[in-house]
């Protein structure tokens, strides 16, 4: 006879339903940063090639952000976000300007 169903043995297991562990991303937002330097055109193009905006949305963020001091380009995965700055962050040095990129919690 198996353990399993010998009357002798108490089947003393108990087993609970594991709550879902799943968690969704935390989630970041790309945030641009006004400065007296970079040129406006620069900052459209940085919005266009970098966050897929057409050149009309990319007007209007970089208005907002030349007069309120920040914007947001765009809220994505940490790892996403890193690469937005990242490669933002690069060009513009590139381009010896000095354009800051930053990334926050969403
Ligand atoms: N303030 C800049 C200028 O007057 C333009 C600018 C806009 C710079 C947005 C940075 O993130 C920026 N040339």
């Amino acid at each position: 006879m198996s353990e399993h169903n010998d009357p002798r043995k108490e089947d003393d297991v108990s087993v609970e339903t594991a709550k879902p562990k799943l968690k969704r991303p935390p989630l970041y937002r790309v945030v641009l940063l006004n400065d007296d330097y970079t040129p406006m055109d620069f900052v459209v193009e940085v919005l266009q090639t970098f966050f897929r905006m057409d050149r009309s949305q990319a007007t209007q963020v970089m208005l907002h952000v030349h007069t309120r001091g920040k914007g947001v380009c765009g809220v994505y995965s940490r790892d996403i976000a890193e690469t937005k700055v990242e490669q933002v962050m690069d060009y513009a040095r590139t381009h010896e300007h000095p354009l800051m990129c930053t990334m926050e919690p969403a």
